[in-house]
């Protein structure tokens, strides 16, 4: 596989890089300590136009692809996986459905800012009950003349409360399965459209994740996306990008705590020399940069995919869990590499492990890749 990175595609890497340097690694640790959504930066990288990297300049983004916009999370990731979250799923999870399904009109209307990086996006689908089993949801979207009337809640949704622009999920007819769930964008302001509770949670601390809930909330009819009943194939479709942009947000978990892993264990000394001198360390540094280099080919290599536009379901969903595995592994290992201190917070290789955890739930558990990755073996 040629992964043929284009010199656009490296500045956008390099800005990522730098911005990842001078603007977040500073400040990272205070924001996962007090649990903050900086919504600042992501502003600013609106401003450098890293919020609407693969769509057009006629709908406010910069024109590169879907390579560029996974390394580019990779680089966000490997300092800060939090603002690696907002950042994927504003562009792969609420813009990339306008994107794909929304009408002119609608591109201009909201693609524009959030490419351009004036608004932020979100993405509700999963509710209390309806979290792998995403179609079984309560959430109700009854026409009436020219607009529709939303009922009902989603959970867990990252960016909640601070995004402007929501892609929301709603049955508008149960009795037709999957062919009856609609996918709508709905603003923040709307009326009936509120905000419940924050989740307090384990690890990705410096992004929020909030309850939305819809009391009879009015959206015009000129705001369903796609056409009625479409919206569980335009869910599923979304998502499997939003899996290559987990896959590239675990990749840089596993590289962020590996590159301080490496520098410990030279800086390290016990029994005379660096721990990096033993055996028991280098030969686990050299397996952890053995499973991040799969995962990199595996997740480049579902974003090339996701740039040729085919199917790229199975690609994604192998990137996505081989990756967040190869996370958790080696943010793990990080942490028995530091000893006691990585057991600190101190140090910042609990946090990368405490972050890599949700890479292996979100966006589909990897139970759910495996059924996607067996349906496609033994179909
Ligand atoms: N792209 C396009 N269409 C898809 C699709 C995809 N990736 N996946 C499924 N579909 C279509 C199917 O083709 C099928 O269409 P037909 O009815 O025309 O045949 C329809 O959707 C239903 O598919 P299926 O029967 O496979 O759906 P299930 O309800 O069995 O769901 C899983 C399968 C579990 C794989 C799916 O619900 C899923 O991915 N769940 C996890 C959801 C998730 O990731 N939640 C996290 C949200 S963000 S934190």
């Amino acid at each position: 596989m040629d992964f043929a990175i284009r010199d656009m595609d490296k500045d956008i890497v390099k800005l990522a890089a730098d911005f990842a340097a001078k603007r977040l690694a500073p400040t990272v640790h205070e924001r996962d300590e007090k649990e903050v959504f900086d919504r600042a930066i992501l502003d600013e990288m609106g401003e450098l136009g890293l919020l609407g990297i693969p769509y057009g300049e006629e709908y406010g983004g910069v024109g590169a692809d879907f390579l560029s916009l996974a390394m580019a999370c990779e680089e966000i990731s490997k300092t800060d996986a939090s603002i690696g979250l907002s950042f994927e799923v504003h562009t792969n999870l609420c813009s990339w459905p306008i994107w794909k399904y929304g009408t002119e009109e609608q591109k201009q209307q909201y693609l524009k800012p959030l490419a351009s990086g004036e608004k932020l996006g979100a993405f509700g689908l999963t509710e209390p009950n309806a979290g792998t089993d995403a179609l079984n949801g309560s959430t109700t979207a009854v026409k009436q003349g020219d607009h529709y009337v939303l009922n009902g809640s989603k959970v867990f949704n990252t960016n909640g409360g601070e995004a402007e622009i929501t892609v929301v999920f709603a049955a508008t007819d149960k009795s037709k399965g999957s062919k009856g769930m609609s996918a709508f964008i709905v603003e923040k302001g709307t009326p009936g459209f509120t905000y419940g509770k924050s989740e307090i949670k384990m690890g990705i601390h410096a992004c929020v994740q909030k309850e939305l809930v819809f009391q009879d909330v009015v959206v015009p009819a000129a705001n369903l996306l796609g056409k009625e009943g479409e919206g569980f194939k335009i869910a599923m479709q979304t998502l499997d990008g939003g899996r290559v942009g987990v896959g590239a947000q675990a990749l840089g978990i596993a590289e962020g705590a590996f590159a301080h892993a490496v520098k410990y264990s030279k800086e390290r000394v016990q029994f005379g020399k660096p721990i990096a001198k033993f055996q028991a360390i280098s030969f686990m540094l050299a397996d952890m940069k053995a499973k991040i280099e799969s995962a990199r080919y595996l997740v480049y290599k579902a974003a090339v995919a996701m740039n040729e536009g085919g199917s790229y379901s199975l690609d994604a969903a192998i990137a996505k869990k081989v990756a967040s595995d190869v996370a958790m592994q080696v943010t793990t290992d990080a942490v028995q590499i530091f000893g006691g201190y990585g057991f600190t917070r101190e140090y910042p290789v609990e946090r990368y492990m405490r972050d890599a955890k949700i890479t292996q739930i979100y966006e589909g558990t990897n139970q759910v890749q495996q059924m996607v990755i067996s349906g496609a073996i033994l179909r």
